[in-house]
């Protein structure tokens, strides 16, 4: 059931924010959870709050999601505050009278952040300022999170970008062909195989102990960061649902692959998909001396590789919903998935044309010697 004026006023009478409930906005952003911009207007004030439904297909255990949001929300504000920096630059969320973070009722699983005022958010950008702030902002967030006790997290969705058994799974569902679709995308598996022995390098890294498993965002799309509007700086980033061990090269990667890319993430015309070398250098400006000093070297080398691994796995989850018929990822059409898809393997191939000029930057950025 749609949410209507009433279901927002019932919560924030549950959230006792005060005040009624002016008007509310879907906010179509977002691929699983369902997102709105509400105002909520106190003694003549208006103040805008984000209501979210969370999406319990994809996370099974919200409760020790919103656990973990605030844990790491309250580290993070601990450590501005430590600074000298405004704790307005994390997320606050919302309690009810008993204490809690989120209400469970029937019609789902909601949660209540205040709206960080004057921000604004981009789907895509070609700012290259924005894109190295937003850098900044990621490489900021996992230093903030250096010291943070990983033990202390329950994974939210368990190997999440365990890209060896993204491709195994994959494979037997492409055996299983639960829709009849297999027959459909036959080109599109045998590149994703073409790609697998490079796509779980950092697989057989991690598990050689080369590659150390920090605490990371593991979700770090350019939409995912609230950029102030005044002075277009990247301020808070965003959707702390997947914040979980990972490495490094996830974040970088899943950020270049989303924000270098010159096409939406489904752009269906592949003449229009490649990797944008520029804005990957102003990311990689912003991130990598923000979280140089406090990585092996190996870490740094494998970024590029990062980025065509998340590609990749990106490529494997798009089409193994919609091998088992579209039901993770939100579609606006039929074959939403496939064309998502096919987009990722055109820039994961442009990608691999271009790891000589990626590693170059990286080195060049870095100081360190590849
Ligand atoms: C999902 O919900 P959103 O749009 O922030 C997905 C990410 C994908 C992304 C692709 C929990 O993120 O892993 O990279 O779509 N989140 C989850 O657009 O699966
Ligand atoms: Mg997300």
């Amino acid at each position: 059931m749609d949410a209507t004026l009433n279901t927002f006023t019932e919560l924030a009478e549950v959230f006792m924010l005060g005040g009624t409930v002016k008007s509310f906005e879907l906010i179509s952003n977002g691929n699983i959870n369902t997102t709105y911009d509400v105002t909520v207007t106190a003694d003549g004030v208006d103040k805008r709050y984000v209501f979210q439904k969370l999406n319990i297909f994809v996370f099974k255990s919200p409760k020790k999601i919103m656990q973990n949001i605030e844990k790491i929300t309250s580290h993070i504000s601990d450590k501005l505050e430590a600074n000298g920096m405004s704790r307005d630059n994390v997320m606050h969320f919302a309690h009810t009278s008993t204490g809690k973070n989120y209400f469970m009722d029937d019609q789902g699983f909601w949660r209540i952040s205040e709206f960080v005022p004057n921000t604004e958010t981009f789907n895509s950008c070609d700012d290259l300022d924005k894109l190295r702030s937003a850098g900044r902002a990621f490489g900021e967030f996992q230093t903030m999170l250096s010291d943070f006790d990983a033990t202390s997290l329950y994974e939210t969705i368990p190997n999440f970008h365990n890209t060896r058994s993204r491709i195994a799974v994959f494979m037997r569902h492409v055996n299983e062909d639960p829709c009849g679709r297999v027959d459909e995308v036959t080109e599109e598996i045998e590149k994703i195989k073409s790609f697998k022995a490079m796509a779980v390098r950092l697989n057989e890294l991690i598990d050689s102990q080369e590659l150390p498993l920090r605490v990371t965002h593991n979700d770090t799309k350019i939409n995912n960061v609230l950029f102030d509007k005044d002075t277009g700086e990247a301020k808070t980033v965003i959707d702390l649902d997947t914040v979980m061990p990972g490495l490094v090269a996830h974040d970088f990667g899943d950020a270049v692959r989303f924000a270098a890319n010159t096409a939406a993430e489904d752009e269906p015309d592949l003449s229009k998909v490649s990797l944008d070398i520029d804005r990957f250098r102003a990311f990689a400006e912003g991130f990598i001396p923000e979280v140089a000093s406090s990585l092996t070297p190996i870490e740094i080398k494998t970024m590029a590789l990062g980025a065509l691994t998340m590609t990749v796995e990106l490529a494997v989850r798009f089409l193994d919903d919609y091998i088992l018929g579209d039901q993770y990822f939100k579609t606006l059409y039929r074959g939403h998935n496939l064309v998502r898809a096919r987009c990722q393997l055109r820039l994961a191939e442009d990608m691999l044309e271009h790891m000589g000029d990626m590693n170059k930057i990286i080195a060049e950025v870095s100081g360190v010697k590849f």
